[in-house]
């Protein structure tokens, strides 16, 4: 049986969530200024993945809105559309795109992004639109996901059996729809609560580089590099991210009593480079002081403690005599180890971190990671 695969757009190859909580978000508050911000979050969250009438129309209902949702929507899209351009691709969308490409899978994408919007949202990844097999949008179907027609249509595009199609979706609804249409369906969510999505779907990653494609009956991934100290433990190379700022407080959760300290940095004038990385756990370089030094970091929310914040957390893999807070930290990011795990101890966090720091140790020694370090020499 060939295998084909049927790729969700929104929060799945592209990073259009966050926009669209900002502004419509702020609509919806400029109408009813009384709603609290954490329940219209709450209220976009559930009816992400839907068609823009359909959640615009749920969201002006549950909100209990002054306005129709044809009104709402007729505020939020002209305030989308000029914005739709700054829309980039999701970290691991490039590499499984030339992946299929060079295995010759055939892809195409089942979207409730109306066709009228799609050249604007992908008018800096036209190339995207270009090898897809097939392109089904929400307005080729009578009703939108959850609904299984967009995906049975797009099985129909492509040929095949719905046995031998893998879908790629970011959202509860848009994997609700794929299982309804008898497909394997792949959670990689972009919404916090993992499980409204284990009902329907047979795995839950964490982002796209941990789609294990040979479980599903796909050509397997060849770039990830074995640690080669005989664990199985296997480093993907990530295109390089610089990431320059003065070293802020954390948490202060005595990370250096565990003999893990992190040289935090602020997150939002990092905005840029922290959306080009999944949250997870990187090897690389930090210059800081004038020398540069291996490094293991975490990006995103430590699920062991539930940060409501993104954090970036370097370890640099160095004994320091003192603290450098507010001094300049430049770090490369490499290579990405694993994603954010929760833990059930401490210990079990603390033993995995330190793994993490030998995984570095080993691969920062060898191709393609080794050369990175040049990337900071002008810190030093
Ligand atoms: P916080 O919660 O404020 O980040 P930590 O316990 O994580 O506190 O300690 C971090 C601080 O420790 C860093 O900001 C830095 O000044 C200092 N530090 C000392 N050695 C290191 C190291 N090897 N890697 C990272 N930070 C270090
Ligand atoms: N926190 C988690 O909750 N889960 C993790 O898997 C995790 N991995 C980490 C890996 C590295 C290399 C580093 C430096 C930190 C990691 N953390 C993780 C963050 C850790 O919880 C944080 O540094 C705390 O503040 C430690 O007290
Ligand atoms: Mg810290």
């Amino acid at each position: 049986m060939s295998r084909v695969v049927v790729l969700d757009l929104d929060g799945t190859l592209i990073n259009t969530e966050q926009l669209v909580d900002e502004i419509v978000g702020a609509v919806i508050l400029d109408l009813d200024p009384s709603l609290a911000p954490s329940r219209v979050h709450d209220v976009l969250e559930k009816v992400r993945g839907t068609r823009p009438l359909d959640a615009s129309r749920a969201v002006a209902r549950e909100l209990e809105l002054p306005i129709t949702g044809e009104a709402l929507l007729e505020r939020t899209s002209p305030l989308l559309n000029a914005r739709w351009g700054e829309v980039r691709l999701m970290p691991g969308a490039r590499r499984l795109l030339t992946h299929l490409d060079a295995h010759g899978v055939r892809y195409g994408l089942a979207t409730s992004t109306p066709r009228a919007y799609l050249a604007a949202k992908m008018a800096s990844h036209g190339d995207v639109l270009e090898n897809m097999s097939c392109v089904v949008t929400g307005c080729a179907v009578k009703r939108g996901k959850p609904d299984p027609e967009i995906f049975t249509r797009a099985r129909e595009a492509l040929g095949g059996e719905a046995e031998a199609c893998v879908v790629v979706e970011d959202t509860p609804v848009g994997c609700e729809a794929a299982r309804r249409a008898g497909m394997t369906t792949v959670a990689v969510p972009s919404i916090r609560d993992r499980e409204a999505f284990e009902p329907w779907s047979d795995d839950v990653i964490h982002s796209l580089y941990d789609l294990d494609l040979e479980r599903y009956g796909l050509p397997a991934f060849t770039d990830r590099i074995a640690v080669g100290d005989g664990s199985s433990d296997r480093v993907l190379p990530v295109p390089p991210v610089v990431m320059r700022g003065p070293v802020v407080k954390g948490f202060g959760r005595g990370s250096r009593v565990l003999g893990i300290p992190t040289a935090n940095l602020d997150v939002t004038p990092l905005k840029w480079e922290v959306d080009s990385l999944a949250p997870g756990i990187y090897l690389g370089w930090a210059s800081v002081r004038g020398a540069s030094h291996a490094m293991v970091m975490s990006i995103g929310w430590n699920p062991y403690f539930d940060n409501a914040k993104k954090t970036i957390e370097p370890w640099l893999l160095h004994e320091f005599d003192d603290d450098f807070y507010g001094e300049e930290l430049s770090v490369v990011v490499a290579g990405y180890i694993r994603p954010e795990a929760d833990f059930t101890t401490l210990d079990a966090l603390v033993a995995r971190i330190r793994r993490d720091a030998d995984v570095a140790r080993v691969m920062l020694t060898c191709a393609p990671f080794a050369e990175t370090r040049a990337l900071l020499s002008r810190n030093e």
